[in-house]
């Protein structure tokens, strides 16, 4: 398997700051809309909050050094916005202090810093003037991206804007199950327009920036992409269904950046709530400016299955879903049947191949796509116990060596993949979830922090270790055939 990855694929794990920094209100940050929304009764299982997550704010060198023990090429992680700029105005000096500790420990490890200026955590003072409703939000986001780059560009090579865009506008504006909590379709699309626009903004003024210091810099985007697959394929309902989930989900993403149109048939189906209204002249030449890679998170494919909409006026979203209805805007009769898989302790399907279907379509569907790296895989599984200084985790093992195996062979399968990072290095804040679910390859004992590698890990080590030695051997191997 392992001698199948390209020569310098690059290995990795990837983190967020809300979900493992903690000193939520140290060093001069602020109220991101994830501490905000955490103190809403009802809004985190069990009432947890990102207050102090994992401590790794204070426990940044130890964690750096399991990076370095793993032999892990690369680390991705998140800057806070509400750290870097509290309040959304501001510079705070002292929060990108410690990215840049973080930077200068990294490279001395020998780790490759691969940074996210945006995993959810809008500063609640952006949020209280609309958030991500309002096109001066992504104004506000070039500045912060701006002032990361000058902090921090001598050193950091690998820029992500957003991850995944589909979670923090859909989800967190009309699925009310992330912050900020909202049920409201317009302000979703609203979300997602403007937070393609920031993307594009941002991309445009970090070239200029990397140009004018004559710096080399990788810029892209991570997005969530999942297949939707037909519950009955010979059943037009559900094939309806299944094109609206693939349309809202993946290419209403993936087209903007890479086509510079919206989807017709999307935009169609959301026709109700506004997303064309908002789009300016020039929106889309800006949200298309060329990235350098893109970013691909993968977990599970969805499932897709359509109940008959009537013909009649479109219904309006209940704030509450009913089963068989979804909460996403001209998506509402859809729900998503078990089809009998496996599943992990998310309750998502367990099914490597749609990976590698996944990445083949991609290269079929996009001429222009960029290169992909897999920017985060992994799994939640339930019973994670410490015995002697060790974890047994043989699901969380089994699945990502078989995600990995499902990248080999879209690879042999003409897919243009250049690097694997593993969701997550730690167990960490699920958001909505809390600390209930457990995706880390290092365990933390929630009380102590103490950090234990899993099994999946030191499997994971291995998996690096044997790909870096078949790496060698065929470097050594040319050689002596051309001799
Ligand atoms: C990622 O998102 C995040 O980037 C990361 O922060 C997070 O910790 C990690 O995954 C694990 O959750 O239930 O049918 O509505 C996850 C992407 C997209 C996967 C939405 C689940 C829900 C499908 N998620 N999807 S459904």
């Amino acid at each position: 398997m392992v001698n199948t990855f390209p020569p310098g694929f690059l290995w990795g794990s990837a983190t967020a700051a809300a979900q493992i920094e903690g000193a939520a209100h140290e060093g001069g940050k602020e109220d991101s809309i994830w501490d905000a929304y955490a103190r809403v009764p009802g809004s985190v299982a069990a009432g947890d909050t990102p207050d102090r997550a994992v401590d790794h704010y204070h426990r940044m060198p130890e964690d750096v050094a399991l990076m370095k023990s793993l032999g892990l090429d690369s680390y991705r992680f998140s800057t806070s916005w509400a750290r870097v700029v509290p309040g959304g105005r501001t510079v705070n000096a002292k929060g990108l202090d410690f990215y840049s500790r973080l930077v200068d420990e990294l490279l001395d490890a020998g780790i490759l810093p691969w940074l996210t200026l945006y995993h959810w955590d809008l500063p609640q003072a952006l949020q209280e003037k609309g958030g991500w409703t309002n096109r001066d939000t992504a104004h506000r986001f070039v500045e912060y991206a701006e002032a990361t780059y000058e902090a921090l560009g001598d050193r950091v090579s690998h820029w992500t804007t957003f991850n995944e865009p589909l979670c923090s506008s859909l989800i967190g504006y009309a699925g009310g199950e992330h912050a900020p909590g909202l049920t409201d379709p317009r302000a979703a699309l609203a979300a997602v327009h403007h937070q393609h626009l920031a993307h594009g903004l941002a991309t445009t003024r970090l070239r200029e920036l990397a140009a004018a210091s004559s710096r080399p810099i990788e810029l892209g985007i991570t997005l969530n992409l999942t297949n939707a697959v037909p519950n009955d394929p010979t059943d037009p309902v559900d094939l309806e269904a299944a094109r609206r989930i693939d349309g809202l989900w993946n290419r209403m993403f993936l087209e903007p950046l890479l086509l510079g149109s919206y989807p017709a048939d999307v935009l169609d189906d959301v026709r109700d709530f506004g997303l064309a209204e908002l789009i300016e002249p020039g929106d889309l030449e800006t949200i298309s400016a060329p990235i350098d890679f893109l970013g691909v998170n993968h977990y599970h494919d969805d499932n897709v299955s359509g109940h008959p909409q009537p013909a009649s006026a479109r219904p309006s979203l209940k704030p509450t879903a009913k089963p068989g209805r979804s909460p996403f805007p001209g998506s509402e009769y859809v729900s998503f049947p078990s089809r009998g898989l496996p599943r992990t302790a998310m309750d998502w399907e367990v099914n490597p191949d749609g990976l590698e279907t996944l990445l083949v379509r991609l290269g079929r569907e996009y001429p222009n796509l960029p290169p992909l790296y897999i920017t985060e895989n992994g799994a939640a599984y339930d019973g994670d116990v410490v015995v002697d200084g060790a974890v047994d985790d043989p699901e969380r093992r089994d699945y990502i060596l078989a995600h990995i195996g499902a990248v080999a062979r879209a690879i042999e399968g003409g897919a243009d993949v250049r690097g694997y990072f593993v969701w997550s290095l730690l167990d960490n804040f699920e958001w909505a979830w809390g600390y209930a679910k457990r995706f880390g390859i290092v365990h933390v004992d929630y009380d102590t922090f103490v950090r234990t590698p899993k099994a999946s890990a030191l499997a994971y080590a291995d998996v690096i270790r044997q790909s870096k030695e078949a790496d060698r051997q065929a470097i050594a191997d040319d050689a002596r055939a051309t001799l």
